[in-house]
């Protein structure tokens, strides 16, 4: 039996909290069964039952947690990986960690067999928005709990995951909307604009692009030039920008990078082709990591909207109150803001990832 053994407090502990559950009648509205106390967790039932069996009720299982990672494709992507891992190992979770490499049929066989493995919770960091129903369906079907985490999911029937922790991709791409409106107020002439959009369907990619031309729209003078997916990573963010300025060359005014990787690749093209970045052409890009930062301090790129990776310590939260049975917001974001070139420097020195 591989259970971890707990001390006598936190088995006193323990007991009490699956008491307090089960006089409250207390359930977080899922019809999954694992809703309970960790002391009364259905589907691992013939553990619990040995437990009784060998008479030693000391033991528990740790939370078992599926988490299918969608890939490794920038340093965004890093931290989260990083904060998950901490944030379990912190919490005692058991963490069963796959990296799907930005396939979306790598992650289905992941969380179906995390439904072979019979884990208590799944957690998803979805590649793209849509095709999710049907193994969520079987996930429902084997009654695991499902969270999605970063990346939202396209789904009708929301019952098919119990909470989403992630961004609001549309809000950020506003923010880079606005900060562009104004820094362009008293620039004359057509503003040509280049986009480098992330993953085609993913999420980020299509809220951030929506929320950036509603924003601007309304505004004749700008103008798309250059519009196109470079998957958020830095090697094809240098490659598209490299095309986009052999195509439309010193037309292009404004960079929106979705993220920052795309934009430090970009960088370099801009570079190569003899211009400077953050001065002939505007560049504001998504999600605050440090090498962007130190970027925004040396003023080659002009705003950096903050996109927050850190959500193991979320995730793992969400996880184990699920596990007791506690009701969860449908949607949990993290606090976000933006960088300016002003308060770069200060925070490229505290940026840990
Ligand atoms: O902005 C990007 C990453 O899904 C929010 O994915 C995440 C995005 C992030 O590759 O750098």
């Amino acid at each position: 039996m591989n259970h971890r053994t707990i001390g006598v407090g936190s088995m006193i502990g323990a007991l009490f909290c699956a008491l307090l559950v089960i006089l409250s009648g207390c359930d977080n509205g899922q019809k999954s069964p694992a809703v309970s106390a960790p002391a009364v967790i259905p589907d691992r039932s013939g553990e619990l039952l040995s437990v009784a069996e060998d008479a030693d009720p000391v033991l528990t299982p740790p939370l078992v947690l599926g988490f299918s990672q969608l890939g490794t494709e920038s340093d965004w992507r890093l931290a989260n990986t990083e904060s998950i891992k901490e944030a379990a190992k912190e919490a005692g979770v058991e963490l069963r960690f796959e990296n799907a490499e930005q396939s979306q049929q790598k992650q289905i066989a992941a969380i179906r067999s995390f439904i072979e493995q019979k884990v208590d919770v799944i957690a998803i960091a979805p590649v793209i928005q849509s095709g999710w129903e049907p193994i969520l369906k079987e996930a429902k079907a084997a009654g695991i709990p499902v969270i999605i985490s970063d990346r939202s999911i396209d789904v009708a029937d929301s019952s098919l995951f119990v909470t989403f922790i992630g961004a609001d991709f549309y809000e950020e791409g506003r923010k880079a909307g606005k900060y562009l409106l104004d820094k362009t107020r008293d620039m004359t002439g057509t503003i040509g604009i280049a986009e480098l959009k992330g993953t085609e369907g993913s999420a980020p990619s299509i809220e951030r692009g929506k929320g950036f031309r509603d924003t601007i729209e309304g505004n004749s003078n700008f103008v798309y030039l250059e519009s196109d997916y470079a998957d958020f990573t830095f090697e094809q963010g240098k490659e598209t920008m490299r095309r986009f300025l052999r195509e439309k060359g010193k037309e292009i005014r404004v960079l929106f990078a979705h993220n920052d990787d795309m934009a430090l690749g970009a960088i370099e093209a801009i570079e190569e082709y003899g211009l400077r970045p953050g001065k002939d052409i505007v560049i504001i890009s998504v999600d605050g990591t440090r090498r962007a930062l130190e970027k925004l301090a040396e003023g080659k790129i002009n705003l950096v909207v903050e996109c927050n990776p850190l959500l193991g310590p979320n995730l793992i939260q969400a996880a184990t109150e699920i596990m007791q049975g506690r009701m969860l917001p449908k949607r949990i974001v993290p606090p976000e803001s933006v960088f300016t070139e002003q308060m770069a420097k200060r925070e490229a020195a505290k940026r840990k990832y």
